[in-house]
């Protein structure tokens, strides 16, 4: 009695573990699990600005993006309306890394109003698995924005930037420099400012300033708190053409190693 108690008790208990073990395995192998969503992100807007007053066709590069049902803007007010225009699949360039560059794209056509009162916007995308981190859009009043013209690679060709004004370029070859001329008086401030790594761009900027004679006058790689991104500020003690270089630090180059330079000259 006592054995066959025993043996009654505990037989279904073990047959009841084997049972489940196996019903276990044979549910990992025949069933795997529902793969989790995954949110869509945004690494890069190309260009990185848009002029108030103006619609801009924007590429979006990232990731889980070709999904998406919705673009949202935030900070904007209704001042800024978007669209989606085409979506799909893009080459991630050599030797750069898909989650750095992204391998989708979202063509968006956006529209700020001339009276626009934002310096910068924010774009969400929706998606069905989920909702992306914002990301920013920088916004420029009318006339504020001007593009690098190429060549502008030495200081023969150098090109014209006045105070106030903000270009759009691009270091498209790891050997490219672009440089930019200005006239400043004696006891004048330059400010110059790059956006670039804080927007996303695959440049690690550098910038350097020389005098007329193209000695260097000052330098910066990384700004304060601006990431990778360089600001440099220089009282001029002697007043005269000078000229201001962009380069990247790492002899990297390309489509996506693009950047703002904003400079502004004051007494
Ligand atoms: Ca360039
Ligand atoms: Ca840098």
């Amino acid at each position: 009695m006592l054995n066959r108690t025993r043996s009654g008790a505990t037989c279904p208990v073990f047959l009841g573990l084997m049972f489940t073990a196996v019903s276990a395995t044979g549910a990992d192998e025949t069933k795997p699990a529902p793969a989790k969503p995954i949110p869509p992100r945004i690494v890069l807007l190309q260009p990185l600005a848009l002029e108030a007053g103006g619609t801009g066709s924007i590429t979006m590069r990232g990731l889980n993006l070709t999904n998406a049902t919705r673009v949202e803007i935030g900070g904007a007010d209704g001042a800024v309306s978007s669209e989606i225009k085409e979506r799909g699949g893009v080459a991630v360039p050599e030797g750069m890394d898909t989650n750095k560059v992204g391998d989708h794209r979202l063509v968006v056509s956006t529209r700020a109003r001339e009276s626009a009162d934002v310096s910068r916007i924010l774009f969400t995308v929706v998606t069905p698995d989920g909702i992306s981190s914002p990301h920013p859009l920088v916004v420029f009043p009318k006339g504020q924005l001007i593009a690098e013209i190429e060549p502008n690679n030495g200081f023969r060709q150098s090109q014209e930037i006045r105070s106030g004004q903000t270009v759009l370029g691009t270091i498209d070859s790891p050997t490219d420099v672009d440089v930019f001329t200005f006239r400043a008086e004696a006891g004048a401030t330059l400010r110059a400012e790059i956006q670039a790594d804080r927007l996303g761009s695959s440049l690690d900027s550098s910038l350097t300033l020389y005098s007329e004679l193209g000695q260097i006058v000052a330098v910066n790689d990384d700004g304060a708190g601006a990431g990778r991104d360089s600001i440099l500020t220089w009282k001029f003690k002697q007043g005269g053409r000078h000229f201001l270089a962009v380069s990247g630090v790492t002899e990297k180059g390309g489509p996506l190693h693009t950047y703002l330079l904003t400079v502004t000259i004051e007494r």
